[in-house]
C-alpha cells in the first residue's frame, strides 16, 4: 500500500470512529459523568431499558418519609433503576419542593440512590419569574424577560445559581460529584408551562437553554450533568425539533406521554407511544444521542394488565435508556382521587407489573448496579 493510501485509509477510519465515539455537552464533564453516558450508549444499543420513578424513596401511596421504604421495592424487591426528582421552590429558598420533599432530605436520597449504583435525573418545576406565580403561569413574554438584556434576567440567573449550588453540593459516600440528569424546561412543545410553546418563539427557546446550559458550565463550572431535551407528545421529527437548541446543547432526546382514556376501549395511547419511540429512536440514532421516555403513566393504573398490555407493547420495539413512572402521591389535599402512577403492595396492577419487572431486558436497582455504570468499561 502506498503512503497515500495509508494517510487516507488512517483518515477514514478516524472519521468512523469519532462519529461513533458519544460526545457529551460537557467537555469539562467528570470521569463519573462521562462513564454514565457511555455506559448508557451502550445498554440503549442492547435494548436494555432501565425503571425509574419520581419521589420513589420519599412517599408512596399511604405513607411519607419512612427510610429504606419504596413502593417499588415493596412490590419487586428491588429499588428502582433511576429516581427523579423536582427542584422547583430551591429558587425562592423553599425549605420543601413543590411536592413538600425537604430539600434537605432530597439531598440525602440522592447519595443513596448514587450508592446503590442508581441514576438520578432532576427536573425543575421552577416559578415564573415575569410573574411571581407558580410554572403553571403560561404568561406570553415570559421567556423574553429573562434573556440577558430582559427586565427579570438577574433574577433568573439568581435562580440559575441556586439550582447550581444544590448541584454541586451532591455527593456520593466516594465523595464524588453525583451525576445527574438535568431535565429543565421540560414539556417544552405543551403550552402549560410558562416556557411553552405559545409563549416564546423558537428562538427564544434556543437562547434560553443555551444561557443556562452556558452558565452552568462555564460560570458556575459545574460539570456532573447530562443535558434532557424534553417535549410532550409530538406528530413528527419536525414537531419535535421545532425547539431543539443543537446537538452541541443536548445530550439526550426525550418525551413525556401520558394515557389519559381507557386502553380497553382506546388503543390510541400504545399506537401514538409505539410511532413517536419509533421517530425518536431514529432521531437519537442520526445524533448519536440517547433517548428516553421522561415520564409516562396512567393515573392510579385503573387497568390491571396495563404493564404488559400497554406499557411494553410500546417499549418492546424500541431502543430507550429509560422510562421514568411519575409519582406515587396518593391522596392530595382537596381532592378525591388518588395520584399515583406505580402499583404499591395490594394494587391491582401489582401482578402484571411483576411480569413486567422480571423480564430481561428491564433494568431495576439490583441489574443497573451491577452494570457499574460509573465506571469505565471496555
Ligand atoms: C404533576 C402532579 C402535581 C405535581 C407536579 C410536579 O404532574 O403530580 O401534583 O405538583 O406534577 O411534581
Amino acid at each position: 500500500m502506498d503512503f497515500l493510501k495509508r494517510v487516507w485509509l488512517l483518515f477514514v477510519f478516524s472519521v468512523i470512529f469519532l462519529q461513533s465515539e458519544a460526545q457529551l455537552v460537557d467537555k469539562k464533564a467528570t470521569a463519573e459523568t462521562r462513564n454514565l453516558y457511555a455506559n448508557l450508549q451502550k445498554s440503549q444499543s442492547k435494548k436494555l431499558v432501565i425503571f425509574g420513578h419520581q419521589d420513589d424513596l420519599a412517599y408512596g401511596v399511604g405513607w411519607k418519609y419512612v427510610d429504606g421504604k419504596s413502593d417499588i421495592k415493596e412490590v419487586t424487591g428491588e429499588y428502582p433503576g433511576l429516581y427523579g426528582w423536582d427542584l422547583a421552590g430551591l429558587e425562592k429558598d423553599a425549605a420543601v419542593n413543590l411536592d413538600s420533599v425537604p430539600f434537605a432530605k432530597m439531598k440525602r436520597y440522592i447519595k443513596e440512590g448514587y450508592d446503590r449504583g442508581g441514576i438520578i435525573s432532576l427536573t425543575w418545576h421552577l416559578d415564573n419569574p415575569f410573574t411571581g406565580k407558580s410554572a403553571w403561569d403560561p404568561v406570553k413574554g415570559s421567556v423574553a424577560a429573562i434573556l440577558p438584556g430582559g427586565e427579570k434576567h438577574e433574577l433568573y440567573v439568581s435562580w440559575l445559581n441556586k439550582v447550581a449550588d444544590f448541584v454541586s453540593q451532591l455527593k456520593g459516600s466516594d465523595g464524588k460529584a453525583v451525576p445527574i440528569l438535568f431535565r429543565p424546561f421540560h414539556e417544552l412543545s405543551g403550552s402549560w408551562f410558562w416556557w411553552g410553546r405559545d409563549l416564546c418563539s423558537p428562538d427564544e427557546f434556543k437562547q434560553l437553554w443555551k444561557f443556562t446550559v452556558n452558565h452552568l458550565q462555564n460560570q458556575r463550572h459545574i460539570h456532573n450533568l447530562i443535558y434532557v431535551y424534553n417535549t410532550s407528545d409530538f406528530a413528527s421529527p419536525e414537531g419535535f425539533l421545532e425547539r431543539y437548541p443543537g446537538d452541541e446543547y443536548a445530550d439526550v432526546l426525550s418525551f413525556d406521554s401520558y394515557q389519559y382514556t381507557d386502553p380497553v376501549k382506546d388503543t390510541g395511547f400504545l399506537k401514538n407511544l409505539d410511532r413517536e419511540l419509533g421517530m425518536l429512536e431514529q432521531m437519537s440514532k442520526e445524533r448519536h444521542k440517547l433517548s428516553a421516555l421522561a415520564e409516562t403513566g396512567y393515573e392510579a393504573v385503573p387497568y390491571a394488565s396495563w404493564w404488559t398490555n400497554v406499557l411494553d407493547k410500546a417499549l418492546s420495539n424500541h431502543r430507550l435508556s429509560y422510562v421514568l413512572l411519575w409519582r406515587n402521591a396518593g391522596l392530595r389535599p382537596n381532592t378525591t382521587t388518588p395520584h399515583y402512577y406505580a402499583p404499591y403492595k395490594g394494587q391491582i396492577s401489582e401482578a402484571d407489573f411483576i411480569k413486567f419487572y422480571k423480564q430481561d431486558k428491564m433494568l431495576f436497582g439490583n441489574k443497573v448496579n451491577s452494570l457499574k455504570l460509573y465506571r469505565k468499561t471496555k
